[in-house]
């Protein structure tokens, strides 16, 4: 095990400042490591698990070509994580939730039944089976039946759900979860997320065998999904056991030379997965809005919870075992910062197969220019205590430009169709933030702070992204294009206990 030694001084500090205080340097070592902490990285390194599987696909009952019709059912489900059987709450009963797969132009109805259980409210006073769904990354209607996060579906309330796909970009990783604000994080948390495939708009990439990967840990105790403390809430709750596709160290075949598509989603609640690949390059070909322009070689692939990324991995010709680790990765807080962890085991055998590599993908994909008329909004998200702090057992609270979002208050951003915005979000707090928009993906001008290669990679790049990390104390500056459809929807942190936090705000398109 690593050495973490915390500072008490800051500690106590902290706690005596009372009312509302920058609290992140004091959550962060509840679980984490910053100023005044000492470290040594811990190697969890499972044995190789099972053969590596995809999520099942999600069965679509339509027989009427384009349209998708889905059956989606929120319900208690027994699984088996790690040998262990645990009662999950799930999508059909699955974990992760079955994918669904739908192609640009398609209309995709979702018939949804809430089948979870009453079980009382949870700290932030909200019943624990008040749901609803969110399609993460689609560019669709937010109001409606469509990407409508307002929705209270309680529970054994049923919803028909509608997504026209028509101005949908293909190629593309999206996914599913529920975004009620106060229980998003807990129902996240304890299994509700699943993969959406966009199918590619032609057969550039055909030929390469494609899998998908959904990141996601868990703790699992007394048979349930680990109950949320209050620094979980401040820190972010991350696992104890780190999944890929609902296993442990997963072994995925891959033939000397071969090469492979891997779409990824970090599921995860908190925890962020600086991806490494022993002996090989994580080719990157798009990323959370489309594909890129060609393959960008990249050694480590950092992923915050939300976003994906698309790669292309070329097995080498030497029959092994390479591992594919998530690198200690420090985001402020969380067990993670001196964690290396083995995620799947990339078993090269069997006969060659040498594929190339392409060497252009998308000959759409540019990189923008800020247009000169270009409205600059300022956003920054804070964290903070109220009522004496968390050692005086006060709450944790988190806001964007100091509003913490209800339902009746939150900071608000009055954009007008057909324009450019640019925003930037500044981050003053001790740990990273994943800051995702709803309905339009933009493109990154600039990041402030945090990973070198992230930056590179998105600030140079005609990377299209709807989940962009603000590093701590840094920030990022996007360029967001305000289209096709208006009304009310948001954006927030997707560390989710952050977003139930407060960390949150209504973005009004007219
Ligand atoms: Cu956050």
């Amino acid at each position: 095990m690593g050495l973490i030694k915390c500072n008490r001084r800051i500690l106590l500090a902290a706690s005596i400042v009372g009312f509302f205080f920058q609290a992140d340097s004091a959550s962060a070592m509840m679980g984490g490591c910053m100023m005044g902490c000492t470290s040594t990285t811990t190697i969890i390194d499972p044995p190789r698990g099972a053969a590596f599987t995809d999520p099942v696909t999600m069965p679509n009952i339509s027989t009427v070509p384009g349209i998708v019709e889905v059956n989606m059912e929120a319900k208690l489900a027994p699984i088996n994580i790690n040998g262990t059987t645990a009662n999950l709450q799930t999508y059909n009963g699955y974990y992760p939730a079955p994918t669904i797969k739908v192609k640009k132009g398609d209309l995709l109805k979702v018939h949804f039944v809430n089948s979870l259980p009453y079980s009382g409210t949870n700290s932030m006073g909200m019943p624990r089976n008040d749901t609803n769904l969110h399609t993460h990354g689609f560019h669709v209607s937010p109001m409606g039946n469509s990407d409508n996060v307002m929705q209270h579906l309680m529970g054994g309330e049923s919803f028909d759900y509608e997504y026209d796909l028509s101005l949908q970009a293909g190629a593309t990783l999206n996914w599913y979860h529920p975004h009620q604000h106060g229980n998003a994080a807990e129902q996240v948390w304890a299994g509700q997320a699943g993969a959406i495939e966009v199918a590619d708009e032609n057969t550039a990439l055909s030929a390469f065998e494609t899998h998908t990967l959904v990141l996601k840990d868990i703790t699992i105790s007394s048979g349930v999904p680990a109950a949320h403390s209050s620094s979980d809430f401040m820190n972010g709750k991350e696992g104890n056991t780190m999944m890929v596709n609902g296993k442990v160290n997963p072994v995925l075949a891959m033939k000397p030379g071969q090469v492979q598509r891997w779409k990824i989603v970090n599921a995860s609640n908190a925890r962020f997965y600086k991806l490494s690949l022993a002996n090989h390059n994580l080719n990157v070909i798009g990323t959370d809005g489309g594909l890129l322009d060609k393959p960008y070689a990249q050694s480590t692939v950092l992923l915050s919870p939300g976003e994906r990324v698309d790669l292309l991995v070329k097995a080498s010709t030497t029959k092994a075992y390479y591992k594919l680790k998530a690198l200690a990765y420090n985001r402020g807080a969380g067990v993670s910062a001196t964690q290396e962890i083995t995620l799947l085991t990339a078993n090269v055998t069997g006969t060659a197969a040498s594929q190339t590599l392409p060497t252009s993908i998308n000959a759409a994909a540019v990189r923008l220019t800020v247009p000169a008329n270009a409205i600059t909004r300022q956003l920054t998200l804070s964290m903070g205590m109220m009522g004496g702090g968390m050692m005086g057992g006060g709450m944790g609270m988190a806001t964007i430009n100091g509003i913490s979002y209800t339902e009746t208050s939150a900071f608000t951003i009055n954009s007008v169709l057909g324009n450019f915005e640019v925003w930037e979000v500044f981050n003053n707090s001790m740990m990273d933030h994943p800051f995702h928009q709803h309905v339009n993906p933009a493109q990154v001008i600039s990041i402030s702070g945090g990973d070198a290669s992230y930056k590179t990679l998105l600030t140079t790049t005609p990377a299209w992204k709807d989940t962009v990390i603000v590093p701590a104390m840094g920030s990022i500056k996007l360029l967001v294009p305000v289209k096709d459809y208006a009304g009310s929807t948001m954006f927030h942190c997707h560390i989710l206990e952050h977003e139930d936090m407060g960390m949150m705000g209504v973005w009004n398109i007219q």
